[in-house]
């Protein structure tokens, strides 16, 4: 399938906890928490749209480690994959479309309410620890 468009989102870990990021925006997501990513530009890999989403959105370098097994339907066309991500460097920061941030312990993965996609994709990232 090639006429679909990828949104990557990454697992990022950081002694043991996920980092999960609120949305700011569009208005029908905002207040929703995701794992942070987005789709891939033309030309681009998953893990390199994984890093510059990172960068961009959080401000961090990060090395992807490898793919969750599973994909997600968004919405028509879109599909979300998700890769763990290993934090390199930089202290994650909300600076476009999130407003608020939080690192999970692995009892705490159910404490924010996750974008309807995301809560099997989280759960899958559980599973693949
Ligand atoms: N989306 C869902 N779950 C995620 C991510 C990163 C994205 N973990 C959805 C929200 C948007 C679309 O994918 O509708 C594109 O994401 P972005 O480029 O706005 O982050
Ligand atoms: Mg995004």
């Amino acid at each position: 399938m090639t006429d679909r468009v990828v949104v990557v989102a990454g697992a990022v870990y950081d002694e043991g906890r996920l980092l999960a990021a609120r949305r700011s925006a569009p208005a029908d997501l905002a207040g929703r928490w995701e794992l942070p990513g987005g789709k891939l530009e033309p030309g681009e890999s998953p893990e390199q749209a994984l890093v510059r989403e990172l960068r961009e959105e959080l401000g961090i370098e990060t090395e992807p480690v490898d793919r969750v097994p599973g994909e997600w339907p968004l919405r028509a066309g879109y599909v979300l994959q998700v890769w763990t991500v290993r934090l390199l460097s930089g202290e994650p920061r909300p600076l476009q479309d999130h407003d608020a941030l939080r690192w999970l312990a692995p009892g705490e993965l159910d404490a924010v309410d996750w974008l309807d996609q995301d809560v099997p994709a989280v759960a899958a990232c559980a599973r693949h620890r």
